[in-house]
């Protein structure tokens, strides 16, 4: 990348916590000048954008931007904007303390299936004193879908609890104690081992709707499907489907299709899903803008930022 500008003039539009972020920016980067949409600024000077679930329309006011920072780990709300100019570098974030929370998550999701927690809520539904064998930890195979900053900390975790843990990535990856497979073709074999299957993956064109019907299909009778990815990678209907004719067990769904999920929508009622309200894992803003402010001057100097993403796929 060619050298940029010393003093960067920053834009932050961040769903509602603006005045959080500009704080923490100012204070992290005191040389820069920093505005948020609500203050006066003039647009043709705007050369970084920091952005969560920006208002649509408004990269299109920014001529002169040369980045684009997703102040969340998902770059699905920046590169879906019919708008962005094919040219500029969209960046994400790395963990910035994600990981850690993604992990406890999927610790107590995995629990609540290998542990009879769903069994133990119904039987509770109707008085029912009912004791069950405890599965021995190491015959419950979780399969992990995305092995990258987040996706490979919780297969980590979840291997070292004892599970027997798998992933899938597009790409193939080798982690301590985790079988790996990477690609379409591998996709049935991966799915047939997880008892307890985990979206981590980002939403692109080839991982919406991935998990349909026939998807679902492989996975072992009466597994479970964590989802604290992206709502549009699971088919709803399909997997209301799965549960309904008892192919699946449960699910544990942090994302829906449509965020909030609507109050007439029968996942709120089901009784083989539990919802959580897209809180999984939230951005940490100290250590988000330190990211940022090291690929500011990574990009000033010329050098390529960290996280950048890959127009072509899409994260
Ligand atoms: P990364 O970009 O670090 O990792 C993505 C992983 O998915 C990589 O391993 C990648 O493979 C794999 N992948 C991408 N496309 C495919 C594909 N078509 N087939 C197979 N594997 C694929 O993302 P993060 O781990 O940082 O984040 C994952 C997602 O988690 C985010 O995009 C976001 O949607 C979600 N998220 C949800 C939060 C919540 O609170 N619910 C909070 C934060 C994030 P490869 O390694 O080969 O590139
Ligand atoms: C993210 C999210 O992508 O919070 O960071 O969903």
């Amino acid at each position: 990348m060619s050298p940029q500008s010393a003093t960067p003039n920053i834009l932050i539009s961040a769903a509602g916590e603006d005045a959080d972020w500009k704080k923490a920016m100012v204070e992290r980067l005191p040389d820069a000048n920093v505005a948020t949409t609500d203050d006066d600024y003039d647009p043709a000077t705007i050369d970084h954008a920091l952005f969560w679930k920006q208002p649509q329309g408004l990269i299109k006011t920014l001529p002169n931007l040369k980045a684009i920072f997703s102040l969340g780990a998902g770059v699905d709300h920046v590169v879906s904007s019919p708008s962005l100019p094919a040219d500029i570098p969209v960046i994400r974030l790395e963990d910035a303390g994600m990981a850690d929370q993604m992990v406890q998550y999927h610790l107590y999701a995995a629990l609540h299936f290998m542990r009879d927690f769903d069994v133990y809520a119904a039987q509770q539904a109707k008085a029912t004193w009912t004791q069950h064998d405890v599965a021995r930890i190491s015959k419950c195979r979780v399969g992990v879908m995305g092995l990258g900053a987040l996706g490979a900390a919780v297969a980590s975790a979840l291997s070292n609890l004892g599970f027997a843990v798998s992933g899938w990535s597009r790409s193939m990856k080798a982690i301590d104690g985790i079988t790996t497979y990477a690609g379409e073709d591998a996709f049935a074999e991966f799915l047939g081992q997880s008892d307890i299957l985990i979206c981590l993956l980002p939403r692109t064109p080839e991982t919406e709707g991935l998990l349909n019907s026939a998807a679902l299909s492989h996975l072992p009778k009466r597994a479970a499907i964590i989802n604290a990815a992206r709502g549009a990678m699971i088919n709803e209907a399909d997997l209301l489907r799965a549960l309904d004719t008892g192919h699946l067990r449960g699910a544990f769904l942090d994302v829906a299709v449509t965020e909030p999920l609507p109050e007439s929508h029968p996942f709120w009622d089901h009784p083989k899903i539990r919802i959580t309200p897209h809180i999984a894992a939230a951005t940490r803003i100290e250590e988000a803008v330190d990211q940022i402010a090291q690929n500011i001057h990574r990009m000033a100097r010329g050098e390529t930022p960290s996280g950048l993403v890959d127009r072509q796929s899409g994260y």
